[in-house]
Protein backbone atom coordinates (compact mmCIF):
# COMPACT_ATOMS: atom_id res chain seq x y z
CA UNK A 1 0.00 0.00 0.00
CA UNK A 2 1.24 3.91 -0.87
CA UNK A 3 1.05 6.39 1.33
CA UNK A 4 -0.82 9.73 0.01
CA UNK A 5 -0.66 13.19 1.86
CA UNK A 6 -2.59 16.12 1.27
CA UNK A 7 -3.25 19.21 2.34
CA UNK A 8 -5.90 22.17 2.07
CA UNK A 9 -6.02 25.83 3.95
CA UNK A 10 -8.71 26.48 5.88
CA UNK A 11 -8.76 30.00 4.56
CA UNK A 12 -12.30 30.59 2.83
CA UNK A 13 -14.60 28.10 1.17
CA UNK A 14 -13.51 25.61 -1.37
CA UNK A 15 -13.97 26.13 -4.80
CA UNK A 16 -14.42 23.90 -8.10
CA UNK A 17 -10.80 24.37 -8.32
CA UNK A 18 -9.76 22.90 -4.81
CA UNK A 19 -12.28 19.88 -5.85
CA UNK A 20 -11.27 19.42 -9.16
CA UNK A 21 -7.73 19.51 -8.56
CA UNK A 22 -7.34 18.26 -5.26
CA UNK A 23 -10.16 16.76 -3.45
CA UNK A 24 -11.87 14.65 -5.81
CA UNK A 25 -8.53 12.44 -5.89
CA UNK A 26 -8.27 11.90 -2.15
CA UNK A 27 -11.96 10.05 -2.81
CA UNK A 28 -10.42 8.16 -5.02
CA UNK A 29 -7.29 7.60 -3.81
CA UNK A 30 -8.72 6.34 -0.55
CA UNK A 31 -9.65 3.23 -2.72
CA UNK A 32 -6.10 1.37 -2.64
CA UNK A 33 -3.77 3.57 -0.69
CA UNK A 34 -3.26 4.33 3.03
CA UNK A 35 -4.29 8.41 2.84
CA UNK A 36 -3.71 11.23 5.17
CA UNK A 37 -5.83 14.71 4.52
CA UNK A 38 -4.64 17.47 6.76
CA UNK A 39 -5.96 20.96 6.81
CA UNK A 40 -3.02 22.84 7.35
CA UNK A 41 -4.27 25.63 9.81
CA UNK A 42 -0.37 26.41 10.44
CA UNK A 43 -0.03 26.84 6.44
CA UNK A 44 -2.84 29.81 6.90
CA UNK A 45 -1.30 31.80 8.82
CA UNK A 46 1.64 32.93 6.33
CA UNK A 47 -1.15 35.76 5.68
CA UNK A 48 -2.97 37.67 8.16
CA UNK A 49 -5.99 35.68 10.06
CA UNK A 50 -8.91 36.35 12.13
CA UNK A 51 -8.50 34.03 14.61
CA UNK A 52 -12.40 33.42 15.03
CA UNK A 53 -12.76 32.64 11.41
CA UNK A 54 -9.25 30.26 11.06
CA UNK A 55 -11.22 28.22 14.09
CA UNK A 56 -14.56 27.93 11.97
CA UNK A 57 -12.74 27.48 8.66
CA UNK A 58 -10.62 24.44 10.10
CA UNK A 59 -14.49 22.84 11.14
CA UNK A 60 -15.97 24.35 7.32
CA UNK A 61 -12.89 22.92 5.33
CA UNK A 62 -12.64 19.66 7.77
CA UNK A 63 -16.91 18.71 7.29
CA UNK A 64 -15.91 19.48 3.28
CA UNK A 65 -13.71 16.60 3.24
CA UNK A 66 -16.01 14.10 4.98
CA UNK A 67 -19.02 15.50 2.40
CA UNK A 68 -16.99 14.97 -0.79
CA UNK A 69 -16.34 11.61 0.27
CA UNK A 70 -13.48 11.42 2.30
CA UNK A 71 -13.94 8.32 4.74
CA UNK A 72 -12.81 8.68 8.29
CA UNK A 73 -12.51 5.00 8.41
CA UNK A 74 -10.83 4.52 5.79
CA UNK A 75 -8.33 7.89 5.77
CA UNK A 76 -6.55 9.37 8.48
CA UNK A 77 -8.21 13.64 8.64
CA UNK A 78 -6.57 15.61 11.22
CA UNK A 79 -5.60 19.67 11.93
CA UNK A 80 -1.84 20.01 11.44
CA UNK A 81 -1.36 22.59 14.56
CA UNK A 82 -2.73 19.18 16.82
CA UNK A 83 1.29 17.18 15.46
CA UNK A 84 3.69 19.39 16.45
CA UNK A 85 6.03 17.16 14.33
CA UNK A 86 4.92 19.60 11.36
CA UNK A 87 6.53 22.73 13.15
CA UNK A 88 9.42 21.14 14.26
CA UNK A 89 10.05 19.50 11.03
CA UNK A 90 9.31 22.79 8.94
CA UNK A 91 12.47 24.51 11.57
CA UNK A 92 14.93 21.31 10.54
CA UNK A 93 14.24 21.95 6.70
CA UNK A 94 14.66 25.54 7.25
CA UNK A 95 17.76 24.78 8.05
CA UNK A 96 18.62 22.66 4.77
CA UNK A 97 16.91 24.92 2.24
CA UNK A 98 18.44 27.59 0.81
CA UNK A 99 17.44 31.51 0.57
CA UNK A 100 17.43 31.32 -2.93
CA UNK A 101 15.34 28.81 -4.18
CA UNK A 102 12.36 29.87 -1.67
CA UNK A 103 12.67 33.30 -3.22
CA UNK A 104 12.59 31.80 -6.80
CA UNK A 105 8.86 30.02 -6.18
CA UNK A 106 6.36 31.57 -8.38
CA UNK A 107 3.96 31.53 -5.84
CA UNK A 108 5.95 33.39 -3.22
CA UNK A 109 6.51 36.02 -5.61
CA UNK A 110 3.10 36.45 -6.65
CA UNK A 111 2.15 36.54 -3.20
CA UNK A 112 4.37 39.10 -2.43
CA UNK A 113 4.08 41.40 -5.57
CA UNK A 114 3.97 45.13 -5.00
CA UNK A 115 4.19 44.73 -1.22
CA UNK A 116 7.07 46.61 0.83
CA UNK A 117 7.38 43.98 3.36
CA UNK A 118 5.78 40.18 3.82
CA UNK A 119 5.37 37.59 6.90
CA UNK A 120 8.80 35.97 6.61
CA UNK A 121 6.84 32.74 6.89
CA UNK A 122 5.23 33.63 3.34
CA UNK A 123 8.59 32.98 2.07
CA UNK A 124 9.34 29.55 4.26
CA UNK A 125 5.86 28.43 2.95
CA UNK A 126 7.08 25.72 0.72
CA UNK A 127 9.37 24.39 3.54
CA UNK A 128 6.57 23.79 5.86
CA UNK A 129 4.67 21.81 3.39
CA UNK A 130 7.87 19.98 2.14
CA UNK A 131 7.99 18.84 6.15
CA UNK A 132 3.91 17.87 5.98
CA UNK A 133 5.27 15.50 2.96
CA UNK A 134 7.80 14.03 4.48
CA UNK A 135 6.82 13.75 8.30
CA UNK A 136 4.60 10.47 6.59
CA UNK A 137 6.89 8.96 4.27
CA UNK A 138 4.67 10.34 1.30
CA UNK A 139 4.66 8.30 -1.48
CA UNK A 140 2.02 10.25 -3.61
CA UNK A 141 1.06 13.75 -3.10
CA UNK A 142 -1.93 14.53 -4.90
CA UNK A 143 -2.92 18.32 -5.65
CA UNK A 144 -3.31 21.07 -8.31
CA UNK A 145 -0.95 21.73 -11.02
CA UNK A 146 0.07 25.19 -9.40
CA UNK A 147 1.52 23.27 -6.47
CA UNK A 148 4.26 21.77 -9.21
CA UNK A 149 7.30 23.78 -8.35
CA UNK A 150 6.67 23.03 -4.08
CA UNK A 151 6.77 19.41 -4.96
CA UNK A 152 9.73 19.82 -6.72
CA UNK A 153 11.21 21.42 -3.74
CA UNK A 154 10.08 18.97 -1.34
CA UNK A 155 11.82 16.53 -3.38
CA UNK A 156 14.70 18.52 -3.90
CA UNK A 157 15.14 18.63 0.29
CA UNK A 158 14.77 14.91 0.41
CA UNK A 159 17.60 14.11 -1.96
CA UNK A 160 19.58 16.58 -0.16
CA UNK A 161 19.08 15.38 3.06
CA UNK A 162 18.89 11.80 2.51
CA UNK A 163 22.33 12.03 0.12
CA UNK A 164 24.00 14.20 3.21
CA UNK A 165 22.63 12.58 6.18
CA UNK A 166 21.85 9.03 4.68
CA UNK A 167 18.56 7.59 4.04
CA UNK A 168 16.13 9.34 6.03
CA UNK A 169 12.76 10.36 3.86
CA UNK A 170 10.63 8.77 1.08
CA UNK A 171 10.85 11.19 -2.22
CA UNK A 172 7.25 11.92 -2.88
CA UNK A 173 5.67 12.15 -6.54
CA UNK A 174 2.87 14.47 -7.15
CA UNK A 175 0.03 13.15 -8.49
CA UNK A 176 -1.28 16.25 -10.84
CA UNK A 177 -5.27 15.90 -13.00
CA UNK A 178 -5.08 16.63 -16.66
CA UNK A 179 -8.62 17.75 -16.76
CA UNK A 180 -9.73 20.44 -14.29
CA UNK A 181 -5.94 20.26 -12.73
CA UNK A 182 -6.28 24.20 -13.25
CA UNK A 183 -9.62 25.75 -13.22
CA UNK A 184 -9.04 29.31 -13.85
CA UNK A 185 -11.00 32.40 -12.42
CA UNK A 186 -14.35 32.83 -13.72
CA UNK A 187 -13.61 36.86 -14.05
CA UNK A 188 -10.34 36.69 -15.35
CA UNK A 189 -9.33 33.39 -17.06
CA UNK A 190 -5.60 34.07 -17.03
CA UNK A 191 -5.42 33.62 -13.50
CA UNK A 192 -6.40 30.53 -11.45
CA UNK A 193 -9.62 30.24 -9.61
CA UNK A 194 -8.79 31.46 -5.82
CA UNK A 195 -10.24 31.24 -2.28
CA UNK A 196 -9.09 34.72 -1.98
CA UNK A 197 -9.66 36.60 -4.42
CA UNK A 198 -11.82 40.09 -4.18
CA UNK A 199 -14.74 39.17 -6.53
CA UNK A 200 -16.51 35.92 -5.24
CA UNK A 201 -18.09 35.77 -8.59
CA UNK A 202 -14.84 34.89 -10.00
CA UNK A 203 -15.00 31.53 -8.19
CA UNK A 204 -17.67 28.88 -7.10
CA UNK A 205 -17.89 27.86 -3.55
CA UNK A 206 -18.64 24.04 -3.02
CA UNK A 207 -21.07 25.81 -0.62
CA UNK A 208 -22.72 28.70 -3.67
CA UNK A 209 -26.59 28.48 -3.49
CA UNK A 210 -27.83 27.84 -6.98
CA UNK A 211 -29.12 31.45 -7.25
CA UNK A 212 -24.99 32.51 -6.74
CA UNK A 213 -23.66 29.65 -9.01
CA UNK A 214 -26.28 31.37 -11.80
CA UNK A 215 -25.26 34.29 -11.23
CA UNK A 216 -21.05 33.70 -11.55
CA UNK A 217 -21.24 31.64 -14.41
CA UNK A 218 -23.68 33.87 -16.45
CA UNK A 219 -21.44 36.40 -15.91
CA UNK A 220 -18.26 34.55 -16.64
CA UNK A 221 -15.72 36.29 -19.15
CA UNK A 222 -15.54 34.51 -22.41
CA UNK A 223 -15.09 36.56 -25.48
CA UNK A 224 -16.81 38.14 -28.65
CA UNK A 225 -15.77 35.66 -31.10
CA UNK A 226 -19.15 33.52 -30.08
CA UNK A 227 -17.18 30.10 -31.14
CA UNK A 228 -17.42 27.11 -28.91
CA UNK A 229 -13.61 25.95 -29.04
CA UNK A 230 -11.23 25.04 -26.80
CA UNK A 231 -8.09 26.76 -27.23
CA UNK A 232 -6.35 28.30 -23.97
CA UNK A 233 -4.02 30.79 -25.60
CA UNK A 234 -6.73 32.56 -27.34
CA UNK A 235 -9.60 31.38 -25.82
CA UNK A 236 -9.31 31.31 -22.02
CA UNK A 237 -12.90 31.68 -20.91
CA UNK A 238 -14.80 29.61 -23.28
CA UNK A 239 -11.41 27.09 -22.43
CA UNK A 240 -12.29 27.30 -18.74
CA UNK A 241 -15.60 26.90 -19.06
CA UNK A 242 -15.45 23.99 -21.27
CA UNK A 243 -12.79 22.00 -18.85
CA UNK A 244 -15.15 22.56 -15.68
CA UNK A 245 -18.05 21.37 -17.58
CA UNK A 246 -16.00 18.14 -18.77
CA UNK A 247 -14.52 17.81 -15.32
CA UNK A 248 -18.40 17.61 -13.72
CA UNK A 249 -20.28 15.79 -16.66
CA UNK A 250 -17.72 13.55 -18.15
CA UNK A 251 -18.78 14.16 -21.54
CA UNK A 252 -15.29 14.81 -23.79
CA UNK A 253 -14.20 18.17 -24.54
CA UNK A 254 -14.44 17.09 -28.66
CA UNK A 255 -18.29 15.88 -27.79
CA UNK A 256 -18.74 19.29 -26.38
CA UNK A 257 -17.50 21.32 -29.09
CA UNK A 258 -19.35 18.95 -31.53
CA UNK A 259 -22.70 19.55 -29.34
CA UNK A 260 -22.60 23.12 -29.03
CA UNK A 261 -21.27 24.37 -32.56
CA UNK A 262 -23.17 26.88 -34.09
CA UNK A 263 -24.51 27.69 -30.82
CA UNK A 264 -24.04 30.89 -28.32
CA UNK A 265 -22.09 31.24 -25.42
CA UNK A 266 -25.44 31.60 -23.45
CA UNK A 267 -26.67 28.39 -23.80
CA UNK A 268 -23.21 26.40 -23.24
CA UNK A 269 -23.21 28.49 -19.84
CA UNK A 270 -26.65 27.95 -18.92
CA UNK A 271 -26.40 24.29 -19.51
CA UNK A 272 -23.43 24.51 -17.34
CA UNK A 273 -25.22 26.30 -14.72
CA UNK A 274 -27.12 23.39 -14.05
CA UNK A 275 -24.04 20.73 -14.13
CA UNK A 276 -22.55 22.51 -11.58
CA UNK A 277 -25.79 22.87 -9.38
CA UNK A 278 -26.86 19.34 -9.78
CA UNK A 279 -22.64 18.45 -8.95
CA UNK A 280 -23.24 20.62 -5.96
CA UNK A 281 -26.60 19.24 -4.16
CA UNK A 282 -24.85 15.68 -2.52
CA UNK A 283 -22.40 17.73 -1.22
CA UNK A 284 -23.84 20.28 0.21
CA UNK A 285 -26.68 17.97 1.43
CA UNK A 286 -24.40 15.97 3.21
CA UNK A 287 -21.95 18.83 4.53
CA UNK A 288 -25.21 20.32 6.42
CA UNK A 289 -25.42 17.09 8.66
CA UNK A 290 -21.60 16.73 9.19
CA UNK A 291 -20.41 20.42 10.10
CA UNK A 292 -23.45 20.42 13.09
CA UNK A 293 -22.87 16.86 14.28
CA UNK A 294 -20.17 16.61 17.03
CA UNK A 295 -18.58 13.64 15.51
CA UNK A 296 -16.75 16.28 13.61
CA UNK A 297 -14.66 17.09 16.58
CA UNK A 298 -14.15 13.13 17.64
CA UNK A 299 -12.85 12.36 13.88
CA UNK A 300 -10.38 15.12 13.73
CA UNK A 301 -9.08 14.23 17.49
CA UNK A 302 -8.27 10.33 16.89
CA UNK A 303 -7.30 11.52 13.71
CA UNK A 304 -4.77 13.94 15.02
CA UNK A 305 -3.92 11.21 17.44
CA UNK A 306 -3.25 8.53 14.28
CA UNK A 307 -1.63 10.75 12.36
CA UNK A 308 0.72 11.91 15.39
CA UNK A 309 1.77 7.97 15.49
CA UNK A 310 3.72 8.56 12.43
CA UNK A 311 4.93 11.40 12.93
CA UNK A 312 6.62 10.47 15.99
CA UNK A 313 8.25 7.88 14.24
CA UNK A 314 10.15 10.03 11.41
CA UNK A 315 10.85 12.43 13.94
CA UNK A 316 13.00 10.11 16.21
CA UNK A 317 14.55 8.85 12.90
CA UNK A 318 15.35 12.59 12.01
CA UNK A 319 16.42 13.50 14.93
CA UNK A 320 18.90 10.91 15.35
CA UNK A 321 20.10 11.45 11.84
CA UNK A 322 20.84 15.06 12.61
CA UNK A 323 22.45 14.44 15.61
CA UNK A 324 19.63 16.75 18.14
CA UNK A 325 19.24 16.06 21.44
CA UNK A 326 21.09 13.69 23.70
P1 LIG B 1 -5.84 30.52 -2.57
O1 LIG B 1 -6.69 30.29 -3.78
O2 LIG B 1 -6.51 31.38 -1.57
O3 LIG B 1 -4.44 30.92 -2.90
P2 LIG B 1 -5.73 27.81 -2.66
O4 LIG B 1 -7.15 27.44 -2.85
O5 LIG B 1 -4.83 27.81 -3.82
O6 LIG B 1 -5.71 29.15 -1.89
P3 LIG B 1 -5.27 25.57 -0.93
O7 LIG B 1 -6.53 25.62 -0.19
O8 LIG B 1 -4.12 25.28 -0.10
O9 LIG B 1 -4.95 26.92 -1.63
O10 LIG B 1 -5.40 24.53 -2.14
C1 LIG B 1 -5.85 23.24 -1.89
C2 LIG B 1 -5.69 22.39 -3.12
O11 LIG B 1 -6.44 22.92 -4.20
C3 LIG B 1 -4.25 22.30 -3.64
O12 LIG B 1 -3.99 20.99 -4.02
C4 LIG B 1 -4.22 23.20 -4.83
O13 LIG B 1 -3.29 22.79 -5.78
C5 LIG B 1 -5.63 23.03 -5.36
N1 LIG B 1 -6.05 24.22 -6.10
C6 LIG B 1 -6.15 25.48 -5.64
N2 LIG B 1 -6.62 26.31 -6.58
C7 LIG B 1 -6.81 25.54 -7.69
C8 LIG B 1 -7.29 25.80 -9.01
N3 LIG B 1 -7.68 27.02 -9.37
N4 LIG B 1 -7.35 24.78 -9.87
C9 LIG B 1 -6.99 23.54 -9.51
N5 LIG B 1 -6.54 23.22 -8.29
C10 LIG B 1 -6.44 24.19 -7.37
N1 LIG C 1 0.41 24.59 -0.46
C1 LIG C 1 -0.74 23.77 -0.66
C2 LIG C 1 -1.40 23.35 0.63
C3 LIG C 1 -0.54 22.38 1.32
C4 LIG C 1 -0.27 21.05 0.91
C5 LIG C 1 0.63 20.52 1.89
C6 LIG C 1 -0.67 20.27 -0.17
C7 LIG C 1 0.17 22.58 2.46
N2 LIG C 1 0.87 21.48 2.83
C8 LIG C 1 1.12 19.22 1.77
C9 LIG C 1 -0.15 18.98 -0.27
C10 LIG C 1 0.72 18.47 0.68
C11 LIG C 1 -1.71 24.52 -1.52
O1 LIG C 1 -2.45 23.89 -2.15
N3 LIG C 1 -1.77 25.80 -1.55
Amino acid sequence: MKRVFSGVQPTGNIHLGNYLGALRQFVELQEENECVYCIVDEHAITVPQDPKELKKHILDVAALYLAVGVDPKKSIVFVQSQVSGHAELGWILNCCANTGELFRMTQFKAKSAGKESVGAGLLTYPVLMAADILLYDTDIVPVGNDQKQHIELTRDLAIRVNSKYGETFVVPDGRFLKSGARVMSLDDPTSKMSKSAPNEHSRISLLDEPGKIKKSIMKATTDSEGIIKFDIDNKPGVSNLLSIYNALSGKSIEELEKFYEGQGYGNLKKDLVEVVTEAMAPIQERYKDIRESSELIDILNDGAERANAIAEKTMKRVRERFGLGL
